[in-house]
Parts: structure tokens; C-alpha cells; sequence
């Protein structure tokens, strides 16, 4: 993935727009792309790039999810 893609989709995911992408736009997002099991676990194991622990994943920490 290219940076600019990258951007993209944290964009697509962050849909408030704060920089931050929190539980709710996460399993809103799963829900959008049609995602048919467990939000909860599927939220769970997306979390899990949260290297902070502040419960928000942020663009860098997104990014190195999908490097
Ligand atoms: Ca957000
Ligand atoms: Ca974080």
C-alpha cells in the first residue's frame, strides 16, 4: 500500500474526521464493508495496533498495521 492509499482509507475509517479512529467508526466500518460475524471480536483484534492504550487508534499507529 502506498502512503497516499494508506491515507485513504484511515479517511474512509475516520469518519469524523478528528484524526482518530475510535470503536464506534471501527465496527461502523466493518458493518459498511458488510462484515457478517462478531463486531466486538472483529473490533477486538483491529485494537490491538492501540500500542498506546489510549482506546483511539491514530494514523501512525494505523499505518503500522498495514506497512
Ligand atoms: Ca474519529
Ligand atoms: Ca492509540
Amino acid at each position: 500500500m502506498t502512503e497516499d492509499e494508506i491515507k485513504e482509507v484511515f479517511e474512509e475509517i475516520d469518519s469524523d474526521g478528528d484524526g482518530q479512529i475510535n470503536t464506534v467508526e471501527l465496527a461502523n466500518y466493518f458493518k459498511r464493508k458488510g462484515y457478517q460475524g462478531q463486531l466486538k471480536d472483529k473490533v477486538q483484534a483491529a485494537m490491538k495496533v492501540d500500542k498506546n492504550r489510549d482506546r483511539v487508534i491514530n494514523f501512525e499507529e494505523f499505518h503500522d498495521m498495514l506497512k
